[in-house]
């Protein structure tokens, strides 16, 4: 079981806001940002390079969870970065896919 699925069964802690049948979130445990959310869908797909066609529903939920998110969290205005990392060199720790919500801080770019 990856550690996400641990979290959305409840056998770990962490700080959930929000969850349905499809995906949970949860604050992330070594925040980059002061708005650093976790948008997880619960089946689970490694990472994106392994996603399907079948899959199609729900990575447009994802996103549309984090714009439910950033308004929720206030930063739908003062703006807010969309990220999700796939492999090694993009710095992929956890092996579920997941997106990032960050913001509540100017957000550099290109990112490191
Ligand atoms: P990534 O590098 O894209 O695979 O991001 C994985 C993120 O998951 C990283 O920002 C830290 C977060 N994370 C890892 N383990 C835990 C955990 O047990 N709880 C929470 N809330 N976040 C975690």
């Amino acid at each position: 079981m990856t550690i996400f699925e641990k979290i959305a069964k409840r056998e770990i802690p962490a700080k959930i806001i929000w969850e349905d049948d499809d995906a949970i979130a949860f604050h992330d445990v070594n925040p980059q940002a002061p708005v650093h959310v976790l948008i997880v869908p619960k089946k689970v797909i490694p990472r994106l390079s392994d996603a399907k066609e079948s899959d199609r529903a729900i990575l447009g939920k994802l996103l549309l969870v984090a714009r439910d998110l950033a308004k929720k969290l206030g930063v739908e205005q003062s703006g807010y970065r969309v990220v999700i990392n796939s492999g090694p060199n993009a710095g992929e720790s956890v092996p579920h896919l997941h997106v990032h919500l960050l913001g509540k801080r100017a957000l550099a770019w290109p990112p490191g």
